[in-house]
């Protein structure tokens, strides 16, 4: 897959009253180069809407754009790949229905599901929540930059830092090893989204991972 740095993930319950199609390219303008609709609350049908949206978008932009949970949505919207969670389908099948030619990524919460992960030909894993976080229901005990260590040590795969990364800690999760920065809330429910985003991107470069 095309390497990343700035990952930003839709979470309209944090911009009441401003589109998410305009918040979501304010992310891009501001330098985010993958985006993931995630939605857990919608029907299938709107979900599939806002895909379709989010495809053209990042099309434009020339920027990955991934499904959360629905491989289905993800195929006929043809997104680039599809974003999966611990109990979701096994990376071994979600593969023989998307195919060699999508993203499959993964959220893992400690090493050893970053390794199995890694061995089931993931292209990508999400490592969290370093942080606590208000932005997934069903969020683990914060695994803190501790596994941000063990997966920079150890895992040969891109893995994207996740979980209550905000601009005020985000040094300390690149301190960690980190060289990819994930973050919701942080970033789409800013008055000023593009500017986060050239901020999250200066600490990257900052901490030396261009
Ligand atoms: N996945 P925020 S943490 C969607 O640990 C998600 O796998 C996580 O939102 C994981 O940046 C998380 O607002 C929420 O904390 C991230």
């Amino acid at each position: 897959m095309r390497d990343f740095r700035l990952y930003a993930i839709t979470g309209e319950q944090f911009h009441p009253g401003r589109e998410m199609l305009t918040v979501m390219e304010e992310a891009i303008v501001g330098g985010a180069d993958i985006i993931q609709l995630r939605d857990k609350k919608s029907g299938k049908r709107v979900i599939l809407e806002k895909a379709k949206a989010l495809r053209e978008l990042t099309r434009k932009h020339g920027v990955t754009f991934i499904v959360n949970d629905h491989i289905d949505i993800a195929l006929a919207a043809d997104a680039d790949g599809i974003h999966l969670g611990q109990d979701d389908l096994p990376i071994a099948e979600a593969r023989k229905i998307v195919g060699q030619g999508k993203i499959i990524g993964i959220s893992t919460h400690r090493i050893e599901e970053a390794r199995e992960a890694e061995r089931e030909g993931a292209d990508y894993i999400g490592v969290g929540p370093v942080f606590p976080t208000k932005s997934k229901e069903d969020a683990v005990a914060p695994v803190t930059t501790s596994y941000v260590r063990q997966a920079a040590a150890e895992i040969r795969i891109p893995f994207v830092a996740i979980g209550g990364i905000k601009l005020h800690n985000v040094e300390e999760v690149l301190q960690a090893g980190a060289t990819r920065i994930c973050a919701i809330s942080e970033i789409v429910g800013s008055k000023d989204v593009a500017g986060t985003c050239r901020a999250f991107l200066s600490a990257i470069e900052k901490a030396g991972w261009r």
